[in-house]
């Protein structure tokens, strides 16, 4: 299998996090290094198009989407956590790969931490997990 990461730098002590989860998880399954093709934006907003040009341009099993949005004093959370979600949304419904939602969305600096590594596992590794079974599950299904 074939996957693509797309990893959000902002907040890059949790999403690095998260990629290292992800990354491990997949050459646990037996994935090799040259079919993990990483791509870094600078923000959670930007992952939905990436995630896109990964899905037109190489032919991967699944995407995976990590990035971290942690609460403001502004709406600018809630605009972006709609962007994504529904962005990736839509990217599921219009290729036929998966793209893996793993991004956190939390009320602070701390519940992020703790789903990095923390005492909340890793959402990478989960995240990671998910592109396995369902490109796993369209194999069977597309037989
Ligand atoms: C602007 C912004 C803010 C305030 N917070 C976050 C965040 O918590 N997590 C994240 O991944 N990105 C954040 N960004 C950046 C936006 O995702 C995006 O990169 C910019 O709005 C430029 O499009």
């Amino acid at each position: 299998m074939r996957f693509g990461i797309v990893v959000a730098d902002w907040n890059p002590e949790v999403t690095h996090a998260l990629l290292a989860g992800a990354e491990a998880t997949l050459r646990h399954h037996g994935v090799i290094a040259e079919d993990i093709v990483v791509k870094h934006v600078p923000g959670t907003f930007e992952i939905t198009v990436a995630a896109q040009w990964l899905a037109e341009y190489d032919d991967l099993d699944g995407v995976i989407c990590l990035g971290c949005v942690i609460q403001g004093e502004t709406p600018h959370f809630t605009y972006i956590c709609q962007g994504v979600t529904h962005g990736i949304t839509e990217l599921n419904l219009d290729y036929n790969i998966p793209f893996i939602f793993g991004i956190l969305t939390t009320l602070n600096h701390l519940q992020a931490l703790e789903r990095a590594g923390g005492k909340h596992g890793n959402k990478g590794i989960e995240a990671a997990v998910t592109a396995i079974r369902m490109a796993t599950l369209q194999r069977e299904i597309e037989k």
